[in-house]
């Protein structure tokens, strides 16, 4: 065994030469992996009784890809174009050994061997759009080549990680070899080219073409999904010059695409959400041996919108599941939707009837809390009202064993009091799910000021157990997100007295690269929610609206008209409405510029983050940009409202609060952390 460098081992098994890598977590290719990569193919080319050469790694998977935290920096060592030109023109069979996952850069380093081998445990894929990138090591040249154009627009467009047998079918592993024997595998197909003289396929060499109109096609099918993002469509752009073009011209033009997504900014905030959705599950203080309570079984309390779907979160990974409800009907409602939901997936086929059933089968309902008594963790989904709440929590106290989690679901009540309501505030702890439960990413852990230290690791490990990415945030009003959302509100309010009309602000919002705007989200939700008719004294724009029946999407009309397809329309009547109001409270409408609107929603959000970050509610500034990504629909690409206000300039964010606090008072006044940042020229990304 000869060590090439601190990463990579040469050995020799017969006439077949081992390269070995071992770099963890991921074998990563960073400096040291490429210059081992480099030296170790030189010297196996160069030792003469070396015959074939197998390239293996070590550790839980091959080379998933260039090291992320390289990009941006100076390059060091050999480069990856020199390891691929030394392996690709190797004159000895070169033969790729892939266990685990070979993404981006290590699928592109296997793509240069002459042959490929895998276990069937194996993924293959070019993930780099989800990194704002291309395969920018000739990926989106070779591997159309090999699948075709349509495989490839689907793989490197979506980076999904492709199963060894579907990589066999495609042509993009040649064998496959016995699972836990990739070594013995890959020597043995070694052996295999020298004894049959198989040729030392290039990929390069072959031919590959497309019908243009498959591009347009594509392009028109996912222009939703891809709005918005630069780096499909430059992924697209490559493909069909992969069609179009000789390799190396084909080259050229990845790398010219390349180098324009790796120094740009929506690239960079992909990387960083790429680490931010690593980070947020490390709670500093807690240690990583604390115990973690054993959740076997959950009652949840409430069989409403909001019971229902955090219920099957946990029946989707087989937790048995108990709702409680106060009247039968309720609860016979509430296991109908249930059934519903799961029957309406089984008919898009996601789900097989036996799943239907195997899930329902672990759920019960019940009209008694005392049924609780066994429950692992206890979930109460009730609506929001303090007293009531901690009428229930009174009760639970008396009724839950020794060591249930006791969990709120409340999105704006203060969980320290509701802790107050039990002898065992430790216990209690807030899961702030999001609409609808079974959908949305995010969960919010709450932590009151007694939640144990085992009770928020618990929380944070079912969270990833059902699916979820959880932000661990503490108390205040409307928690991490919805206290920023509160900030966007009050200003797309304000500037609709000021003359700003509900479809300008979500225009813009829409343009920023959120879904929706408030006023078209305000539409989809109902405008009716917490409104009363009896009650209803006519003093906003949405009692007028719901007074008129205008209560959103689902009565055809809200802020806006919809037709029979609910596409949104600009109204008379609800300009009219505001008009009035307007007039009614002396303001002089005016023309308020997009860029106003973009900086009055948004650059109070980041001002109540900075505050939040003061108080401690949020660990780090990335996890709130978690928060609303994985919850409100913050383009991704943006990176969230933290990463967005450092690429803004915290210096220019004060300097327009202050603007506008100059003009509209205190609720623009930046906030003394923001201040101090945006003075020692800082950023967010720079805290520690
Ligand atoms: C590319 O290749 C472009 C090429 C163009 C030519 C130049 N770099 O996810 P996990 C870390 S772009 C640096 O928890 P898993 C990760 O931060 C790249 N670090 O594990 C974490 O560190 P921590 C294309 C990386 O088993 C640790 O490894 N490739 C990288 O759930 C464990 O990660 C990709 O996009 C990296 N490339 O999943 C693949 N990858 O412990 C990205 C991981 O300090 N990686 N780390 O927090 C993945 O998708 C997953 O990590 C996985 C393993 C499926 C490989």
């Amino acid at each position: 065994m000869a060590a090439i460098n601190s990463v990579t081992d040469l050995t020799l098994d017969g006439d077949i030469a081992v390269i070995t890598l071992n770099s963890p977590p991921v074998n990563a290719l960073s400096f040291n992996v490429r210059d081992g990569l480099f030296e170790g193919f030189k010297a196996a080319i160069a030792d003469p009784k070396a015959k074939a050469i197998v390239l293996i790694c070590e550790g839980k998977t091959f080379i998933a890809g260039a090291d992320i935290s390289e990009f941006g920096g100076a390059q060091k060592g050999a480069s990856l174009f020199e390891v691929q030109t030394m392996m690709e023109d190797s004159p000895k069979p070169v033969i790729a050994a892939i266990h685990g996952t070979a993404l981006g850069g290590g699928l592109e380093v296997a793509l240069v061997a002459h042959y490929r081998v895998a276990v069937p445990s194996a993924k293959c894929g070019l993930p780099e759009v989800n990194l704002g990138l291309l395969p920018g090591a000739g990926g989106t040249q070779r591997l159309p080549r090999i699948v075709g154009a349509e495989k490839a627009l689907e793989m490197m467009t979506s980076g999904s990680h492709v199963p060894a047998k579907q990589c066999l079918a495609m042509g993009l592993v040649d064998s496959l070899a016995e699972e836990g024997k990739l070594l013995e595998g890959a020597v043995a197909f070694a052996r295999k080219v020298l004894e049959q003289s198989m040729p030392l396929k290039k990929v390069r060499d072959r031919e590959v073409t497309a019908d243009p109109q498959v591009f347009a096609d594509f392009r028109k099918a996912n222009a939703r999904k891809f709005r918005g993002f630069l780096a499909p469509e430059y992924n697209i752009q490559c493909i069909e010059a992969a069609c179009t073009l000789p390799f190396d011209e084909g080259l050229k033009v990845e790398r010219k695409l390349f180098m324009e997504l790796v120094t740009g900014v929506q690239s960079a905030a992909q990387r960083y959400v790429f680490f931010a959705e690593r980070q947020v599950w490390k709670i500093p203080g807690i240690a990583d041996d604390t115990a973690i309570i054993p959740v076997a079984t959950v009652g949840i309390i409430g069989a409403g919108t909001m019971g229902g779907g955090i219920a099957m979160n946990f029946l989707n990974v087989g937790i048995p599941v108990k709702i409680i409800e106060t009247k039968q009907e309720a609860l016979d409602r509430g296991l109908g939707v249930i059934r519903k939901n799961y029957e309406n997936t089984a008919k898009r086929g996601r789900l097989t009837l036996e799943q239907v059933e195997e899930r329902m089968g672990l759920l019960t309902g019940s009209l008694e809390l005392e049924d609780l008594a066994d429950s692992d963790l206890i979930i109460e989904a009730i609506f929001e009202n303090m007293a009531v709440k901690k009428e229930v929590f009174g009760k639970l106290d008396k009724i839950a064993k020794a060591g249930a989690i006791l969990a709120t679901n409340t999105s704006a009540l203060n969980i320290d009091e509701i802790a107050t309501a039990t002898t065992r505030p430790e216990a209690v702890i807030g899961l702030h799910f999001f609409s609808p439960a079974n959908v949305m990413r995010l969960l919010e852990v709450v932590r009151a000021d007694k939640t144990s230290d085992s009770v928020i690791a618990t929380s944070m490990q079912l969270a990833k157990k059902i699916g979820k990415i959880a932000a661990l945030v503490g108390v205040c009003p409307g928690f991490v997100g919805n206290r920023m959302l509160f900030q966007r509100q009050n200003q797309a309010q304000a500037m609709v007295m000021e003359g700003a009309m509900p479809w300008d602000i979500d225009r813009v919002l829409y343009d920023f690269g959120f879904p929706m705007g408030p006023f078209a989200m305000s539409d989809l939700a109902g405008l009716d929610i917490g409104w009363n008719k009896d009650t209803s004294k006519g003093e906003t724009i949405r009692d007028r609206l719901c007074e008129l029946d205008r209560r959103g999407q689902k009565t055809g009309a809200g802020y806006y008209d919809y037709d029979e397809n609910r596409n949104a329309k600009p109204s008379e009547i609800t300009e009219g409405i505001i008009k009035e109001f307007a007039a009614k409270t002396g303001r002089n409408q005016r023309d308020i510029s997009d860029e106003e609107i973009l900086e009055r929603t948004i650059f109070p959000m980041i001002n109540e983050g900075a505050k939040i970050l003061e108080e401690g509610k949020a660990i780090r500034p990335s996890d709130i940009d978690i928060v609303w990504i994985n919850g409100y629909g913050w383009p991704v690409y943006r990176g969230g409202p933290m990463f967005y206000g450092d690429t803004v300039g915290l210096a220019k964010v004060v300097e327009r609060l202050k603007h506008y606090q100059s003009q509209m008072g205190d609720f623009f006044k930046p906030s003394a952390l923001l201040e101090k940042l945006a003075a020692e020229g800082k950023r967010f990304q720079d805290m520690k």
